[in-house]
């Protein structure tokens, strides 16, 4: 089976820079691809990508180095699976707030007698190999979102589920939660100690700890503070950006930095 390098890498415990994916476009996929993230996500959840745009989104990436993977709208079995029978390499499930839906979830991404998915990886044989069979239950990533109030009261239930991989914050939804208003870059002192608290019971049970950032620089500062599966925002907010500031550029009036909540 081709490796997953980014599993194998975060397993090792280096970190990971993860692009993100937002608009239906295999074309965007592909340029992000070819820009040097070492594992690039097309989110179907908060993208504008449901499963048929999703599919040559995926086929795009495969002609890329980076590792593909997705994030599922909610935890659904039969659509993780057929995601996972679509190529991608690891489910970042949004929303998971008890260990039953993070063991359901796991379970979606495993065949039996580790989980009940169901066999049928029609194209991820074509990216994988035929041998994919053998070693998907090992090789497939599964990240975990918490960012809800009952994630976080259940954190410690969540990490210590079988076959979970590691946990992802979601910023915008954590600080919700929280009573805040939502940030990729959240400054309240509750949602920090939380991201703190999340950081360091992942480090504790020995799971990938990672987080969704508005930017480069964000990215690195939660790479600094021992987080190994990061996003410097997605590409909605790189192409916004750049086209402001080169808007803003031509009229001489320089940069105007736009503060975004990452999508
Ligand atoms: C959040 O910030 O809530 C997210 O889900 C980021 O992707
Ligand atoms: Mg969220």
């Amino acid at each position: 089976m081709r490796p997953n390098t980014v599993k194998e890498r975060l397993l090792k415990g280096e970190s990971v820079v993860n692009g993100w994916l937002g608009i239906p476009s295999p074309l965007s996929a592909e340029i992000v691809g070819l820009a040097g993230f070492d594992s690039v996500t097309v989110d179907l959840q908060h993208g504008m990508i449901a499963f048929d745009a999703a599919l040559p989104m995926l086929q795009a990436l495969s002609a890329t180095p980076t590792t593909p993977l997705v994030r599922v709208p909610s935890n659904n079995g039969p659509q993780i699976m057929s995601l996972l029978d679509a190529g991608a390499y690891g489910v970042i499930c949004p929303m998971i707030s008890t260990p039953e839906q993070a063991a359901s979830f796991v379970s979606a991404c495993r065949y039996p007698p580790k989980g009940d998915r169901s066999f049928g990886p029609s194209r991820a044989m074509l990216y994988a190999g035929d041998d994919y069979y053998q070693h998907a239950n090992e090789a497939i990533l599964t990240l975990a979102m918490i960012e809800t109030q009952q994630g976080l009261d259940n954190l410690d239930e969540i990490l210590a589920v079988d076959g979970l991989d590691g946990v992802f914050i979601g910023p915008n939804d954590l600080s919700l939660a929280l009573g805040q208003a939502p940030s990729s870059e959240p400054k309240a002192d509750v949602v920090v100690k939380a991201i703190a608290h999340i950081l360091s019971r992942a480090q504790v049970h020995g799971k990938i700890p990672g987080i969704f950032c508005s930017s480069g620089e964000a990215a690195a500062m939660r790479i600094g503070q021992g987080f190994k599966f990061v996003v410097p925002g997605n590409e909605v907010t790189h192409l916004k950006q750049a086209a402001a500031h080169a808007v803003a550029t031509a009229r001489g009036q320089g940069t105007s930095a736009t503060k975004s909540s990452g999508y």
